[in-house]
C-alpha cells in the first residue's frame, strides 16, 4: 500500500491525482500548514529530512520531490501508457516539461509570493518578477497552441506535473490572458480522477 504525506494546498495533490489516474490503493497521512507562516508542521521532517509534501513510501521505498515521484509511479505502475514511447519527438517534450515545472515555471511565482510579502520594500523587483511571469506563461501557452497536451496529443505524466504551476496561476488570477492554459486546466479539472483526488485530498485552494 502506497502512503502519501499529504500537506493541505500544496504540490501533494498532483501525487493524489496520479495515483487516482493509476487505478492505485493509497493512505493519505495529513498534515496541515501553519495558519500564519504557511510551513508544514516539523512532524514531516520525521519522514523526510527536508519536511516538505510530497513524500511517499511504497514498501521499501520512500521517495521526495513531486517530479520524481510522478516519474516513479508511472514506470513502476504506468503500464506504458503515462510516458510517451522512447525515442519519439513526444518523449523529448515529455522530458522537457517534466523537468520544466519544478526548474523554471515555480521560479517567478515563488518570487512573487515571496516579494509580495514585503510589501513597498519588495515593489523594486516586481517588474522582473512579473516579466519573468509573462515569459514563462507564453512559452507555456504556445507550446499548447495546437495539441491539447504537453507532450502531444495523449496526457502523460508530465501534465499532471504540469498541473500545479499553472494552478498557482490561476489561483493568483494571472491565467485570464493565456486561453490555451486555462483550457489545459478545464481539461485537467474535469477528469473523474482528478475529482476524485480532490475528495480525498481535501480543501485545496492556491493563491488569492
Ligand atoms: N520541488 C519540491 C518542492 C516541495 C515543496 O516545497 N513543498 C511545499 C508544498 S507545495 C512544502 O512542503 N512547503 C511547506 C514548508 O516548506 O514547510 C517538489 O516538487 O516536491
Amino acid at each position: 500500500m502506497i502512503i502519501v504525506h499529504h500537506l493541505n494546498n500544496s504540490r501533494s495533490q498532483r501525487i493524489l491525482w496520479m495515483l487516482e489516474e493509476l487505478g492505485l490503493d493509497y493512505e493519505i497521512t495529513h498534515y496541515q500548514r501553519d495558519k500564519e507562516t504557511s510551513l508544514a508542521p516539523d512532524t514531516l521532517k520525521e519522514i523526510h529530512p527536508l519536511g516538505k509534501s510530497p513524500v511517499i513510501v511504497d514498501g521499501e521505498v520512500t521517495l521526495a520531490e513531486s517530479g520524481a515521484i510522478i516519474e516513479y509511479l508511472a514506470d513502476a505502475y504506468g503500464a506504458g501508457m503515462w510516458k510517451p514511447k522512447a525515442g519519439t519527438p513526444e518523449a523529448l517534450r515529455y522530458l522537457e516539461w517534466l523537468h520544466y515545472s519544478e526548474g523554471s515555471a515555480m521560479m517567478p511565482l515563488l518570487l512573487g509570493l515571496y516579494v509580495g510579502r514585503l510589501g513597498d520594500a519588495g515593489a523594486p523587483l516586481l517588474p522582473r518578477i512579473m516579466g519573468e511571469m509573462t515569459n514563462h506563461f507564453s512559452y507555456m501557452n504556445g507550446a499548447l497552441a495546437d495539441q491539447d497536451w504537453f507532450a502531444g496529443d495523449a496526457i502523460t505524466a508530465c501534465d499532471v506535473q504540469m498541473s500545479f504551476p499553472l494552478e498557482a496561476g490561476q489561483g493568483t488570477g494571472l491565467l485570464a490572458e493565456y486561453p490555451n492554459l486555462a483550457g489545459f486546466l478545464e481539461r485537467v479539472q474535469a477528469r473523474p480522477a482528478y475529482k476524485r483526488a480532490l475528495k480525498r485530498g481535501g480543501p485545496y485552494k492556491l493563491g488569492g
